[in-house]
């Protein structure tokens, strides 16, 4: 795990947030359920990328090329994304998904590893805009011993080699840590190889 904190700056945050608008207008933020029981996540998902994660009571956690409420192909992934994925992912190729979450008020993402991507090797590289969260980090199983790391709006964290499936959570956000959303909560950002490579 490489953590760059701060590695955007006040100005290049509202570059980025900008894009993340745009990509709303296109693709609505949706509340995604638990497979089996159906219970929401408390934590709001859209998706940019020729794929995106999705995950719903029916047909569970997944990837795939189109939004489930419209339908539509989703968003491109934005140049300002790509280009920090070339500068510090250490990866050949292109990354094919960026799943943006967004946290207001109580949201929170339990304990898990990001295991849907066929590729293991590509590292995943999350962007984290607004307040700040306190972000859990374990090994790879549920019973190794875990820590907290607060991430603040404009933090980099590069998840690759043996990290890359580390059980991982935000424990919760902390409100009015960051004036950069209007609305308050947080943006968290995550580039991920999905296929892979020929
Ligand atoms: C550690 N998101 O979307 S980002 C997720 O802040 C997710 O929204 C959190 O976990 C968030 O799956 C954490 C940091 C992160 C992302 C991927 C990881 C940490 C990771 C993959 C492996 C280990
Ligand atoms: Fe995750």
């Amino acid at each position: 795990m490489q953590y760059f904190p701060k590695k955007l700056d006040p100005t290049a945050q509202a570059a980025l947030l900008g894009d993340i608008r745009r990509i709303i207008g296109h693709a609505p933020l949706f509340v995604p359920t638990m497979p089996r029981s159906g219970t929401p996540m408390s934590v709001w998902m859209t998706n940019a990328g020729s794929v995106g994660w999705v995950t719903d009571k029916a047909r569970g956690y997944r990837y795939q090329a189109s939004h489930p409420e419209t339908g539509a192909p989703w968003p491109a992934i934005p140049q300002r994304l790509l280009a920090l994925w070339a500068e510090l992912a250490d990866y050949p190729h292109l990354p094919e998904a960026c799943l943006i979450n967004y946290y207001g008020g109580a949201a929170k993402m339990g304990l898990h590893q990001d295991r849907d991507e066929e590729d293991f090797a590509a590292p995943v590289l999350s962007v984290s805009l607004g307040d700040t969260a306190i972000f859990r980090v374990g090994g790879t199983t549920r019973k190794r011993p875990t820590r907290t790391l607060e991430l603040q709006s404009g933090d980099v964290v590069v998840l690759g080699g043996s990290d890359r499936l580390a059980y991982h959570g935000i424990d919760r956000v902390l409100a009015e840590s960051s004036s950069l959303l209007e609305e308050g909560g947080r943006f968290n950002l995550t580039l991920r190889r999905v296929t892979k490579p020929a």
